[in-house]
């Protein structure tokens, strides 16, 4: 298409609307989707408005390998408070001795660590993907299952949960370097404590990726893994409800170690307009006032377990400990795909999953993954919930009246607006 001719004068202090409309309307778009649907993808959330700020802010500028301190490039003493307050704030957060805020995401955070922990081909020994782990524990397409040896323990058949002696059995099998626990599919909580006992009897290192609940531990609604590990590492935009991002939480034995793998190992620049946003996240996960919204998250997730079960399904485990309810659909005629496709269509946005055991690929999997984090963060209650259930039952028919499902989610979306508080995609207004 023909690109409007701008001035350099122009170019310096026009919005993103008058210098690049298409993308300006894309955001505009994306923004009403956001608004115009129930988010139900367990891993996204509606970051607050301050931290759309944040992300969105001048250091985007600024070049600063290194640490505070002790970076490659100057100028970087304004950064270096930005890092050292997102590095204390993430310590004093979850009471760890050593955190590294650089990671741009979950994937990277869970790199720095075996790039510190491990050698190549070294035994890892985490929960397979297809019973709630993620593609970097392992997976034979992720750098993790190219680079090391991992092998994975599972969840018991009878009660899908993680069975710690079978865990034990196959640790001493194994004689794995590191232990993962924690994963992107496990509605129960991770019991940090036994797999410490686990790790100390076989003489493994042990992490936990609390990527998906980190939020509950900061309000103290999942039990803390930090004292139990070597190291933690998380993203802030799921259950902590910040920016798109991740962090390594350590034990000072383990912090150069950390710190070198992350830079000059694996990451060039660390992202300071991220970093800043961390930071801000980290804050606001601190007041009284952020331990209301996971609790709320926790509340809803019971409300649509319960929900779904009274309406007829299976929900994996019989609940959750957490806010991901995975919906198990072998007993009924529904792939995962085409429960996900007709959910959309409702105006319920979900993701399929594999659920243990499952007969299908992932592409089609049996199971669909459903979280409270994002709706819980544009007001939704249990009852709002328990409706989400009976929209989702009723969808999940043979002949659904569709229109009338969609009327009923809108109205949801209606009572309950995102970011109220501002128009647009953005939440503060171009110059
Ligand atoms: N993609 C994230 C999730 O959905 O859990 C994890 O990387």
């Amino acid at each position: 298409m023909a690109v409007a001719q701008q001035t350099f004068e122009q170019l310096k202090t026009a919005g993103l609307a008058e210098i690049d409309p298409e993308i300006a309307e894309l955001l505009g778009r994306e923004a009403d989707r956001q608004r115009g649907q129930i988010e139900l993808i367990a891993s996204e959330n509606f970051t607050w408005p301050s931290i759309l700020e944040a992300i969105g802010s001048v250091p985007t500028n600024k070049y600063a390998e290194g640490y505070p301190g002790n970076r490659y490039y100057g100028g970087c003493e304004i950064v270096d408070e930005m890092e050292e307050l997102a590095r204390n704030r993430a310590k004093e957060l979850f009471g760890a001795e050593h955190a590294n805020v650089q990671p741009h995401a979950g994937a990277q955070a869970n790199m720095a660590v075996y790039f510190a922990a491990l050698s190549p081909r070294d035994r890892v020994l985490g929960l397979s993907l297809d019973h709630g782990g993620h593609l970097t524990h392992g997976l034979k397409v992720n750098f993790s299952g190219k680079l090391y040896e991992f092998h994975h323990y599972g969840v018991a058949r009878e009660t899908m949960m993680v069975d710690y002696d079978d865990v034990l059995a196959r640790a001493k099998e194994v004689r794995p370097r590191l232990i993962v626990c924690g994963g992107s599919a496990y509605p129960r909580a991770v019991e940090a404590d036994r797999f410490r006992e686990i790790a100390d009897e076989v003489g493994a290192l042990l992490m936990c990726d609390m990527a998906h609940f980190s939020g509950l531990v900061a309000a103290g609604l999942h039990p803390n893994p930090v004292p139990y590990c070597d190291f933690v590492t998380s993203t802030s935009h799921k259950t902590l409800a910040g920016p798109r991002a991740g962090f390594v939480l350590c034990r000072e034995e383990h912090a150069s170690k950390v710190d070198r793998a992350n830079f000059p190992g694996m990451q060039g620049g660390p992202l300071m307009h991220a970093v800043a946003a961390k930071a801000s996240c980290f804050r606001i996960a601190m007041t009284d006032a952020f331990t209301d919204y996971p609790r709320q998250v926790r509340a809803n997730a019971d409300a649509l377990a319960a929900g779904l079960v009274d309406g007829g399904f299976d929900v994996l485990t019989g609940g959750t400990d957490t806010h991901l309810v995975q919906l198990d659909l072998r007993a009924t005629d529904w792939t995962g795909l085409a429960a996900q496709e007709r959910l959309e269509e409702c105006k319920l946005t979900a993701n399929r999953n594999t659920v243990p055991f499952d007969e299908r690929p992932p592409k089609v999997a049996s199971g669909v993954r459903l979280g409270t984090p994002a709706a819980t963060m544009r007001g939704f209650d249990e009852h709002d919930f328990r409706e989400v259930a009976s929209i989702i039952g009723g969808a999940l028919q043979d002949d659904p009246d569709v229109e009338a499902l969609r009327a009923r989610a809108l109205a949801l979306c209606d009572a309950r607006p995102l970011y109220p508080g501002f128009r647009g995609y953005t939440s503060y207004a171009a110059p």
